[in-house]
């Protein structure tokens, strides 16, 4: 079965595809030469991934699944949130950390980073969460991942993200949470 994922990162759509396995055959926006850009104008996680696969399902009647993603801090009241990509305006991560963390302050650092996977499978639409946990820290560590890593450590361990290596951050991210969640839907089917 031929399904979806609304992404154009071809890095995302290997790593779902090895975890799903052969049963499906994942297609990227580009392998259905779609280049137009799909609104995200929801204020939840779950408004936006689902904008991306009822654009696929209104457009081309695909089955498909998209996701969503960002870090919720406390004490900015779930900031950035939706927000997350270009928090201070623009993509420039620079900047969108030197502006949280200037919001930020001394208040307590709790954070969270949370994906939502929409899927619209059979003329059903589903949802998969993932979550993890952790502290903002006010200098930034590390060099690999990418958007907010080098300022996110998650509860119980004492790097963060970016000093962790793609397999150990891929163990306990979000991300994997929420696509582990898919996985097994799909697998059960
Ligand atoms: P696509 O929608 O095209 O996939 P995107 O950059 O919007 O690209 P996401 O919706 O997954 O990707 O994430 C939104 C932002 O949230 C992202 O630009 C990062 O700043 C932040 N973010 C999401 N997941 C993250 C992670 O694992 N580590 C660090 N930052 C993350």
């Amino acid at each position: 079965l031929e399904l979806v994922f609304a992404t154009n990162n071809a890095h995302k759509l290997e790593e779902v595809q090895a975890i799903v396995g052969d049963k499906f055959i994942l297609k990227s926006l580009s392998d259905i030469d779609c280049q137009d850009d799909i609104p995200e104008t929801g204020v939840t996680f779950q408004e936006n991934a689902q904008q991306k696969t009822d654009y696929l399902v209104n457009k081309y009647g695909l089955y498909c699944f998209g996701d969503d993603s960002g870090l919720e801090v406390d004490a900015l009241n779930g900031e950035p949130g939706v927000y997350s990509a270009r928090y201070s305006g623009s993509r420039d991560m620079e900047k969108n950390i030197d502006l949280l963390l200037e919001k930020l302050g001394d208040s307590p650092n709790n954070a969270r980073f949370k994906t939502v996977i929409s899927l619209y499978l059979n003329e059903q639409q589903h949802f998969f969460e993932g979550t993890i946990e952790g502290q903002i820290i006010k200098e930034r560590r590390g060099e690999k991942g990418f958007g907010y890593d080098p300022i996110f450590i998650p509860n119980g361990y004492d790097k963060t993200f970016a000093e962790m290596s793609a397999e150990e951050k891929n163990a306990i991210s979000h991300r994997a949470i929420a696509v582990g969640k898919l996985a097994e839907f799909l697998k059960g089917l």
